[in-house]
């Protein structure tokens, strides 16, 4: 474990209004640790606005302070303002200020800005930054925020933190998961977390309509180069058919991760008319940042991802072949 960034720890200890912000379609690190470091600082006194691009999806609800979330732009400007200087921007889990969402150009506006990522690629953007890419997850970096800043760590706190760690390290199985993922998550369980009720929450808390959903994606299974590339895709016809949301997605790229031949699995989701959004995950030493990165996406070594505008499936798919072709013999 190293210690947070000077810079980054006195903006956030010396401000009395901190303004979180994530990166768009957050997932369960973004959420968590933008809303356990709300909770850390509102123990501190502090005044926070809890910013979101779209309201939190259903499978997250049961975090701590989801109720406080503020989508409205203009909410935003008036506590910007009504701080009058004495404020701080907090940007977490987020690699890249476009991954801001709409608002984005706004947002950076609002110095000075604190960086606190752990993304491979993070171009360092903000006034102030903490990046560790060895890190599991945000979650876990502020934790360790909070502990150097003397803040406690309530209940709540806590559970928002455990949750971030536990999504993104995939249930403390990642690359990425180190003895100090499990001496905070140890930590966190101390202050009152029940893991049982998390993971209750987050993975077994489903819809009939994702299981549908489910048995469509997988029905779109495509294997490549004698089963090392399995490729997995979504339609806006499969989720008006099984009244999902592209939301209700999440880890269905770990079942074709999890055959024993797959070197990288693909998910291919037409996440509106026109739009490919492509996850990539791989297993071993293809390094699929490298890959989402040529089609100016990003990520970590064994997660990246990328949008295309323009582009059936189909044409995103041939496109991306060849270079799969190449990371997973090089
Ligand atoms: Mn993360």
């Amino acid at each position: 474990m190293t210690s947070p960034d000077q810079t980054v720890l006195v903006a956030v200890q010396s401000k009395g209004h901190v303004l979180l912000a994530t990166h768009y379609n957050p997932d369960g690190d973004a959420l968590g640790s933008l809303l356990g470091l709300a909770e850390i600082l509102e123990g501190m006194g502090k005044q926070v606005l809890r910013y979101l691009e779209e309201p939190v999806s259903p499978l997250y609800r049961f975090l701590p302070g989801c109720g406080h979330i503020q989508t409205d732009m203009e909410k935003v400007r008036n506590f910007v303002a009504e701080a009058q200087g004495d404020i701080v921007t907090v940007c977490l889990d987020c690699g890249d200020e476009k991954r801001l969402g709409s608002n984005s150009q706004e947002l950076i506006g609002f110095r000075p800005m604190m960086v606190i990522d752990h993304h491979q690629g993070n171009n360092g953007f903000g006034d102030g930054s903490w990046i560790e890419t060895h890190r599991s997850s945000t979650g876990e970096m502020i934790y360790d925020l909070a502990e150097a800043m003397g803040a406690e760590i309530s209940t709540r706190a806590a559970e928002c933190l455990f949750a971030a760690i536990s999504t993104d390290t995939g249930s403390f199985r990642y690359e990425s998961t180190s003895g100090h993922t499990f001496a905070v998550a140890g930590e966190l369980v101390r202050r009152g977390v029940r893991p049982e009720i998390i993971s209750n929450h987050l993975y077994d808390n489903y819809t009939l309509g994702r299981l549908r959903l489910m048995q469509e994606v997988l029905a779109s299974l495509e294997m490549h180069e004698r089963d090392r590339i399995a490729i997995i895709r979504v339609t806006q016809k499969m989720l008006e058919r099984t009244f999902t949301t592209m939301e209700d997605t999440e880890y269905f790229i770990n079942f074709p991760r999890a055959v024993r031949s797959v070197r990288v699995a693909v998910f291919l989701k037409e996440v509106a008319p026109g739009v490919v959004s492509v996850s990539l995950r791989a297993k071993g030493q293809c390094d699929v940042s490298l890959i989402a990165a040529q089609f100016a996406g990003g990520g970590h070594r064994n997660a990246s991802g990328y949008r295309i505008k323009g582009q059936t499936l189909d044409a995103v798919r041939d496109s991306l072949l060849p270079l799969l072709r190449q990371g997973i013999s090089a």
